[in-house]
């Protein structure tokens, strides 16, 4: 019985542990393209508009992949999208 415990609270701790190491890297990413995004975001107002992708050769290629909803902007969710298969 005390194996059992023991072997449940490793796995336990290293489920733990990992948990712990992919919380860093999304924040590690997250801030990434907070950063990424604030600059190109080149008026503020949230939105990276197809103009201010042109910054970026790579975003403006892809631009119309990632405005999901077609509207002409891309959001900070549209964008985070562009880095993660970018990160790929
Ligand atoms: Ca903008
Ligand atoms: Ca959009």
């Amino acid at each position: 019985m005390k194996t059992l415990i023991t072997a449940a609270s490793l796995s336990l701790l290293s489920t733990l542990a990992l948990a712990g190491n992919a919380k860093e890297d999304a924040a590690a990413v997250s801030d990434t393209i907070r950063i990424q995004f604030e600059i190109l975001d080149a008026d503020q107002n949230g939105e990276i508009t197809k103009k201010e992708a042109l910054a970026s050769q790579k975003l403006s290629i892809k631009f119309a992949e990632l405005d999901v909803n077609n509207n002409g902007n891309l959001d900070r969710t549209e964008f985070s999208q562009f880095y993660t298969t970018e990160e790929k």
